[in-house]
């Protein structure tokens, strides 16, 4: 059973203004189409791989064949982490979170202002492409981490809770050069229920 592109659980032009169509048609049929292929193909020849889930693959890639690791690490890192992506906004969403996860936010950064301020300058701080992530420790413990290309928290063995996408490919058409713009108009588009729930 090979991975499959998740539909898009909205409109392409459902995030308007401030993520456009045209980046979303992009994104989701061209990226993320081409990590899960080029994820498949990687795995074609080690079919037993795809009894596991991807967070399962991603959190051990050393069990996988040293030839197909890069290939794994790197497209398997993009299609987990796109799945997640489209999943945690919605349309006339944003606002804050509430209950366990805002009290967790506020214990670890103080308050919700200071948690975006923190997330930002960690989204900021990813130099050429990679993701920004709020994520969670085998404790519970919430931190922030950047990591570069499509490497996973998985891999660290943290859950991801958040992640901005800070590859051009996901902001360039509407926003160009302007990164800090893009994260801004982030929050603004947030499901919070869906982000909690991971938490
Ligand atoms: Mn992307």
């Amino acid at each position: 059973m090979a991975f499959e592109l998740p539909k898009l659980p909205y409109d392409y032009n459902a995030l308007e203004p401030y993520m456009d169509t045209k980046t979303m048609e992009v994104h989701h049929d061209k990226h993320h189409a081409g990590y899960t292929s080029k994820l498949n193909a990687a795995l074609e020849n080690n079919p037993e791989f795809f009894k596991k889930s991807i967070v399962e693959i991603l959190s051990d890639l050393n069990a996988l064949p040293e030839a197909i690791r890069t290939a794994v690490r790197n497209n398997g890192g993009g299609y987990y982490h796109h799945n997640i992506w489209w999943e945690q906004f919605g349309p006339g969403k944003g606002g804050k979170p509430t209950g366990v996860l805002a009290d967790a936010i506020n214990k670890k950064f103080g308050s919700f202002e200071e948690f975006q301020a923190e997330f930002k300058k960690a989204a900021l701080g990813v130099f050429g492409s990679g993701w920004a992530w709020l994520v969670k420790d085998k404790n519970g413990d919430l931190s922030l981490v950047g990591t570069p290309n499509q490497d996973s928290p998985a891999t660290l063995g943290l859950e991801p809770i958040l992640g901005i996408d800070v590859w051009e490919h996901s902001y360039y058409l509407k926003y160009q050069n302007r990164r800090d713009e893009y994260i801004d108009n982030f929050w603004q588009v947030i499901d919070w229920e869906v982000v909690s729930s991971r938490f």
